[in-house]
């Protein structure tokens, strides 16, 4: 499906409906229970997760914009000229502005899973940036896709934020080697990755003060009581985030505060007081451990940025 919006395209291959209704009744019926953590990003969810980005707590993508600012020159010297910037979950495309130069970008493909937030980002990039063409895409980039035809420049693909450690490491691997297997010789990978630092730092990320991670967690479930006629009771559920040391990775629950029942379709679940729905891991990275898996996946490190305390690392690499 392409949607024409004025004067740009994008292209649609966004979810069906069974899709999520199939995903669920799964997740759901599995033991423990858990919800696949891309749909936390409807239309709610993905202006909550961009509130998330600028509390004091959440250090991942302050941290991430300053490491792209300091080293531009180098990552403009990588990036070279003439490309086309693909993103993958490229939200409101805010730190992408860092890299837009129109004369070193050719044309721009921005690529997200919810269709209203990447419309109002093309609108408003197409204003910032009258004379670059940009070809949005609405898809799960988790699937294989084919991106448009392109013209064959150098492409240069951006995953920043950290999205690649919400996949399991073996999907991490998979869908490395499969976007790998995609690049010519010149292209380039610049993919932003957390690191393992005081579990205390990294927990305060999930659990903010004004609760908005809590409302984030929450809404998968009004999304679902909204969109596949459900009936959860959301003030029966609670938001728990921790750390799991021995498998490094922020896991984010929603735990039944009594026992409850809810009904599905034609279905009952029933949940017995503190059972929990698993909503998202975050796997945390060394600079090494993420190398190698990027190593084994085809891809070769060119260049890793840090921040001063190490927080953070953006890395650069090729086939
Ligand atoms: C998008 N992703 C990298 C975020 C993360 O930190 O794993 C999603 C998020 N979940 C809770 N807060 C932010």
């Amino acid at each position: 499906r392409t949607i024409n919006q004025q004067h740009h395209n994008i292209t649609d291959l966004s979810l069906e409906p069974n899709d999520f209704l199939t995903d669920v009744l799964q997740g759901l019926s599995s033991n423990p229970k858990m919800l696949s953590a891309k749909y936390l990003y409807d239309e709610l969810g993905s202006k909550l997760f961009e509130k998330i980005t600028s509390l004091d707590e959440y250090y991942q993508t302050r941290t991430e914009i300053d490491i792209l600012h300091q080293s531009y020159s180098t990552i403009s010297t990588l990036i070279g000229e003439h490309v086309d910037l693909v993103e993958l979950g490229s939200g409101s495309s805010k730190k992408t502005h860092i890299l837009l130069d129109e004369q070193r970008v050719n044309s721009y493909i921005p690529i997200d899973i919810s269709t209203s937030m990447l419309t109002n980002t093309v609108d408003q990039l197409k204003e910032k940036y009258p004379s670059l063409t940009i070809h949005g895409m609405v898809a799960d980039y988790t699937k294989p896709f084919s991106l448009p035809a392109l013209g064959g420049n150098k492409k240069v693909t951006f995953f920043p934020g950290s999205t690649i450690g919400n996949f399991e490491p073996s999907e991490a691997a998979m869908f490395l080697k499969q976007l790998s297997q995609t690049f010519n010789k010149e292209d380039g990978l610049l993919i932003g990755v957390d690191l393992k630092k005081d579990q205390h730092i990294i927990e305060k990320a999930y659990n903010d003060e004004k609760g908005i991670t809590a409302a984030f967690n929450k809404n998968v479930l009004t999304r679902i009581n909204r969109e596949l006629q459900c009936d959860f009771k959301v003030e029966n559920f609670q938001h728990h985030a921790y750390y799991n040391t021995s498998k490094s990775r922020i896991e984010m629950h929603l735990i039944s505060t009594i026992d409850q029942t809810v009904q599905f379709q034609d279905q009952t679940f029933a949940f017995t007081k503190n059972e929990t729905i698993h909503t998202e891991n975050s796997y945390k990275y060394s600079i090494d451990s993420f190398q190698k898996l990027c190593l084994w996946c085809g891809f070769k490190p060119v260049e890793v940025f840090m921040d001063k305390n190490q927080w953070f690392s953006v890395h650069y690499l090729e086939v």
